[in-house]
């Protein structure tokens, strides 16, 4: 077995003292901090997505793979975002109201700020007052919101038509991310841009902020 398998099955298994082990032994191996995400820790958690869909995994089980995978990413984190680099603007991002998945998210403010944005993270079940109140204090480029649950993600329209009420839609790019979101979503609720991962994230922030 690889390492970056083993380290899938430790997630799986929510195993966190593996993982930060196995997570440790590939930086000192010399590995890509972002092969070490995408190729050992995310398909990792894939497999409990599929094993949680299918009954075959339990919450209390679920949350011992994310806490898991929570360590290896902050033992990855210092080194994607490592050196001194100029911020290329602010970008305020948050999971939406009654949702409190926070891992992708996570990943995608962590891009984000390796790609030289300084983050406003405004955490989880964050409503649309808690937005529009970020907007006006930070005045970001974007604001991204994340959402996992089909019920959640119709808070992002929500954020959206508050921040028309207060005369600030144009004033800020938005885009939205999350298993359930869709390209069609995004055009369907008024939001700037849909982005299926972390990486494209950045490059949508790259694109909207040019
Ligand atoms: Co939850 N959960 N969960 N869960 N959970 C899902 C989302 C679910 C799909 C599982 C399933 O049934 N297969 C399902 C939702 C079903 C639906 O709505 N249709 C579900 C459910 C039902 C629930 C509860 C209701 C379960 C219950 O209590 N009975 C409950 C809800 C709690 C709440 O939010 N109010 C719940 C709770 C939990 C835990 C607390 C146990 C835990 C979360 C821990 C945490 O986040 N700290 C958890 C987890 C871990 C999952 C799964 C297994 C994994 C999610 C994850 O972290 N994936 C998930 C199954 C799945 O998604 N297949 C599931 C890894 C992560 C890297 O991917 O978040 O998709 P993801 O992020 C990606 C992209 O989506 C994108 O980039 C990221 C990286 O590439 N992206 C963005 C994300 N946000 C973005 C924002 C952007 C751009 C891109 O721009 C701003």
């Amino acid at each position: 077995m690889s390492n970056f398998e083993e380290l899938s099955q430790s997630i799986i298994s929510g195993q966190l003292d593996r993982v930060k082990s196995l997570t440790q032994q590939a930086i000192s191996a010399g590995s890509n901090p972002v092969d070490i995400i995408n190729q050992g820790l995310i398909p990792g958690m894939s497999v409990v997505g599929a094993r949680f869909k299918a009954g075959k995994m339990y919450v209390p089980e679920v949350l011992m793979s994310a806490r898991a995978m929570d360590a290896g990413m902050e033992l990855v984190k210092p080194l994607i975002l490592s050196g001194e680099i100029p911020s290329a603007g602010k970008i305020v991002i948050g999971t939406v109201k009654g949702d409190l998945h926070d891992i992708g998210k996570n990943l995608v403010s962590m891009m984000l700020e390796s790609a030289g944005y300084t983050i406003i993270n405004l955490g989880v079940d964050a409503g649309p007052e808690k937005f529009v109140q970020a907007v006006k204090e930070h005045q970001p480029g974007v604001i991204g919101m994340s959402a996992l649950l089909t019920t959640t993600m119709l808070a992002m329209k929500d954020t959206i038509e508050l921040l028309k009420e207060e005369g600030l839609r144009d004033k800020v790019k938005v885009i939205i991310g999350g298993a359930p979101i869709s390209q069609d979503f995004s055009d369907e609720i008024g939001a700037d841009g849909f982005a299926p991962d972390a990486g494209s994230a950045a490059d949508l922030c790259k694109k909207l902020l040019a």
